[in-house]
Formats: C-alpha cells, structure tokens, sequence
C-alpha cells in the first residue's frame, strides 16, 4: 500500500485526449471537455489546469461579459465538485497571428493580439477563481537564429512579465520552460532562464516557475535539480510530472515509466522541501500511449499518481542516517548500491 499523504494532484483535459499525433489520425473518439471534470476526484485528482479556451471555448467569437460568465459558471461548477482551478494558461499557439510566436514576434500586430489574449487569461483565470497564469512560451523562438533579434525578444518578454504584474496585483505568473518544440530554439529554455527573469521583475514574489520533467530532460538537465534549483529561491509554483525517454519528441510518458531512479529523486527533492504545505499541486502532463484502445483514456493518469505514491513511501524509508555515513565516507560506490537496493526492494 501506497503512502496516505496530504498531496494533491492535478491534470488538464488535454491529457485526456483523440491520441492523435502529426503523422496520423485520431484513434480515440473526442470526449467531451464537460464530461471530463467528473473523472477527477473518483482518481484522486482536487485540481484542474486549464488553458484559457478550456475554461471558455470559443473565446474568440463572445464578448468580454460572456466570457466573464462562462468563466464565473466554470468555477461555481468546479467548486460544486470539489474542485480547484490551478491555473489558466493562454494557448497562444493556435490563433493565426502567434505563427511566429506572440510576445516575441517581429510584428507589432501579433505582439498586440498576444497582449490582448493575455489580460483575457488574467480574467479568465480571477473569475474561475485560480491566482495563476501560467506561460508555456511553445512558439516564442526560432527556427532560425538570424529570425528574431533574441535580446529584444528577451526584453520583450520581460516587458510582458512586468505589464502582466501592473494589470493583476494579485496574480501570480508562473512561467514553463521547455528547450524546443514547437520551435528549434526556444527562449527560456531552463528554469534559470525563467527565475531570471523572475528576479528581473518589478515584483519577482509573483513571479515562479512550473518545472515539466520532460522539458528538463530535453534541454539535457536533471528534473530534480532544476526542482530543487527552484525551490531553494522559492520559486516552484508548480510541476508537471511525466517522463522522457532521451532527446526525441515531447513524449509525456507516464512519470517513472522511462527512469525510475530520476523519478525517485524528483520525489525525495519535493518530499523534503515540504512542496505540498503552502497548497502546491502535484501536477501530472502526460499522454496515453497513440495505440492505446478506448475513450475516455486515465490509465496514464493512475499510473502516475500511483507511481509517485510509491515512490514517496520509498523517499520515506530511505534510510537517511546510512546516505549520511556514506556521504561522509565519501563512499558513493556504497550509496549508489544502497539506493539501487532500497528502489528494487533487494536485500
Ligand atoms: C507543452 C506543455 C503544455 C503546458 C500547458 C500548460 C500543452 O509541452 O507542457 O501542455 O503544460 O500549455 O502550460
Ligand atoms: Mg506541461
């Protein structure tokens, strides 16, 4: 059995999803966005991310005060449920005018559409009743390197950060690093690049970060030292726990399913930092497998929670005092053993 802990897990709707991908067609039949939130709680999940047309769709076409509504009926919907809005993240990768990305593209236009859609998210967001926005920055970057000028880009997005915090004096900007994809390079591609720009805010309290296992894997880094990274300035407002295995494509799998060990010390970093206490979620982003039959899909999404259980009952009964003596032996040959051992349940 699993460890009783007072964590709470969080997904977003899109990992409930068709499993389509570029190089096919959809194998599962869409779900419906509504009958999702009444999977949550009988899984063990209290909170839902959301991006800005999940929690309003169509956003495009209403007005201001019909998007005000739904959004006011979204959150009374999920509170009646038991439920908690994490975050609202504007999708600024499918509208026409972020092509070449929002904040940061050549054209003064986009750049305007792009801040436009963010005040929505920010009232999107304070209606449903979450005190986050998140940026997942997918296509600020380039393909090439002579596209963009990159320090204006990043000034750009500073601008943003600081423009974001005078229009909301509440609410909290969590940034999502992630190296590549949909872009070849990516600004802020690591979680210093993100509490950089968090320090370089008119006010970086509000200003965290949401660390995904698998972006940090992409861009070459250890997931639970840019956790730890994060937590040691105060800073992780969130994570998206998944799995990556090596430099391919986004893969989101199931967390632990491509590295166990990795898995393990994403845990024991959170677990020890006391992550949780201030109302944390322990948020997941992963995705079914494309060849994965039936609709809706949570399997991925139990397996996860499970495995992260596990593994915390295994960062509780490592046995601190013995990495402690190995640690002062310098014996890493010994703790390495020690820690493989205790993971595989060996004697
Ligand atoms: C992409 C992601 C995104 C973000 C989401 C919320 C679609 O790799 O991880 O998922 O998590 O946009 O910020
Ligand atoms: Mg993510």
């Amino acid at each position: 059995m699993a460890t009783q802990s007072s964590y709470r897990f969080s997904f977003g709707p899109w990992n409930i999803s068709e499993g389509a991908d570029p190089f096919g067609p959809e194998v599962r039949p869409a779900f419906p966005h509504e009958s999702k939130y009444a999977l949550f709680k009988p899984m063990g999940f209290d909170g839902v991310q959301f991006h800005d047309d999940d929690v309003v769709p169509d956003l495009a076409n209403i007005s201001h005060a019909q998007i005000m509504d739904k959004a006011t009926k979204v959150g009374l919907m999920l509170r009646n449920q038991g439920l908690v809005p994490e975050f609202v993240a504007p999708r600024l990768w499918f509208a026409e005018q972020t092509v070449d990305g929002g904040y940061t593209s050549n054209s003064a236009s986009d750049r305007a559409y792009a801040w436009e859609r963010t005040q929505r998210t920010v009232d999107i967001a304070r209606a449903v009743g979450s005190k986050a926005i998140v940026l997942w920055l997918a296509r600020e970057g380039s393909y090439i390197r002579e596209a963009k000028d990159a320090r204006l880009a990043y000034q750009r997005l500073l601008e943003l950060v600081n423009k974001v915090l005078s229009y909301d004096k509440g609410i909290e900007i969590w940034i999502e690093p992630k190296p590549n994809e949909p872009t070849d390079l990516a600004y802020v591609p690591t979680t210093g690049h993100a509490v950089a720009l968090a320090y370089a805010s008119q006010d970086h309290t509000r200003v965290k970060t949401v660390i995904e296992s698998a972006h940090a894997i992409l861009a070459g880094l250890d997931p639970s030292d840019e956790m730890a990274f994060a937590l040691s300035h105060n800073k992780l407002g969130s994570v998206h726990l998944n799995d990556q295995n090596g430099l391919k494509y986004d893969q989101d799998k199931n967390f632990g399913a491509a590295n166990l060990r990795a898995a393990f010390n994403q845990v024991l970093v959170l677990d020890d930092a006391g992550y949780g206490k201030n109302g944390e979620f322990v948020g997941l982003d992963v995705k079914t497998f494309r060849t994965q039959k039936g609709s809706p899909i949570t399997a991925h999404l139990k397996a996860s929670r499970e495995l992260f259980l596990i593994l915390l009952d295994k960062v509780r009964s490592y046995d601190r005092k013995l990495v402690e003596q190995y640690r002062e032996a310098r014996d890493y040959e010994a703790l390495e053993l020690y820690t493989l051992k205790h993971l595989l349940g060996a004697k």
